[in-house]
């Protein structure tokens, strides 16, 4: 979903010396391989965006491969963009990185500050290492790598299977199903009143490429909206947008996560970039492009 929307950001701002393979073409889990794409293919400038992800869900049961898989992932971009001499790389992360009492907004500095939540405590672990990767090889060899950590995103492309997939998605989902099935009721996961703050991944997007050409320094930098609302919230308003208007009932029984995640995006809105896309007119471009898949 991310990589994809940064291919669109670019090929629109003009740029066509693009690189990419998909994960059938390259895996990056063979160090090999990536070694051969790099002497294959020498990029200048590197976005990271490739990971093993998913809602609360997948995070809690794939806990040894959302560990393992990212680690080895970026391991080998990041140590083999080091080894090819290339030019920048950004690597991105995710709010989940963020200790899960830090004191809200999120400012960068509250990295390590405390105990991780624990549904995603081995997907965060291995996007911190990421963060200090960048950094030790910025400080040891001189790299400029950087890192972004974006909020909770949404859009094109993003993952619909109701077992793995985030809220946002998994509602949207839901609803338009509900709604032609006619079905009495929507089962929301937890107690809905976690907040969430979320942000279309043309926004972030657009927030990556901005970091690539002006960020340039040790320590990562957030990517939101700042802007979040309770997940109740959000279901009413996905409802309304899909036009549902039966009972929405609580699964207690599935985890609500961290209470509250939301980013301070002061430092990059100082340097002169901000989010555009409203949420709600987010949700209802999503809710075009796939009304019609369920
Ligand atoms: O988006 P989500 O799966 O992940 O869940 P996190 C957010 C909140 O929505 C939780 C509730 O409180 C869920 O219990 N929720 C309600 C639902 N209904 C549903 C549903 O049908 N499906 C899902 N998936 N949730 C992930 C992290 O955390 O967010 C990752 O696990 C990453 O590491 C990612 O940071 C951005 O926001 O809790």
């Amino acid at each position: 979903m991310v990589g994809s929307a940064i291919l669109r950001k670019l090929k629109s701002l003009g740029y066509n010396n693009l690189v990419y393979a998909p994960s059938s073409e390259l895996n990056l889990l063979d160090q090999a391989a990536v070694d051969d794409f790099y002497r294959r293919e020498k990029p200048e400038y590197v976005f990271m965006a490739a990971a093993r992800v998913g809602g609360i869900a997948a995070n809690n049961t794939y806990r040894a491969q959302f560990l393992y898989e990212n680690l080895m992932m970026q391991n080998h971009v990041i140590h083999g963009a080091w080894q090819h001499g290339v030019n920048k790389l950004l690597f991105l992360g995710s709010s989940c990185i963020y200790p899960k009492l830090a004191p809200q907004p999120l400012k960068e500095e509250y990295l390590l500050t405390g105990p991780l939540e624990p549904t995603n405590e081995p997907y965060a672990v291995a996007k911190i290492a990421g963060i200090k990767m960048c950094d030790a090889y910025r400080a040891q060899y001189g790299c400029r790598f950087i890192s972004a950590m974006p909020t909770n995103l949404y859009g094109p492309n993003d993952n619909y299977d109701l077992k793995t997939s985030h809220v946002l998605p998994a509602l949207l989902r839901k609803f338009i199903e509900a709604v032609k099935s006619g079905a009495p009721e929507v089962v929301l996961w937890g107690t809905g009143t976690p907040y969430r703050e979320f942000m279309h991944v043309d926004d972030c997007a657009d927030g990556c490429v901005f970091l690539m050409l002006h960020y340039d320094q040790e320590g990562h930098i957030n990517i939101g909206t700042g802007l979040d609302l309770q997940i109740k919230d959000l279901a009413a308003l996905i409802a309304g947008i899909t036009g549902y208007k039966g009972k929405i009932v609580h699964d207690s029984s599935k985890p609500d996560g961290t209470p509250r995640k939301l980013m301070d995006v002061s430092r990059i809105n100082q340097m002169g970039w901000t989010a555009k896309i409203k949420l709600e007119d987010g949700i209802k471009m999503v809710f075009e492009e796939i009304k019609d898949q369920f």
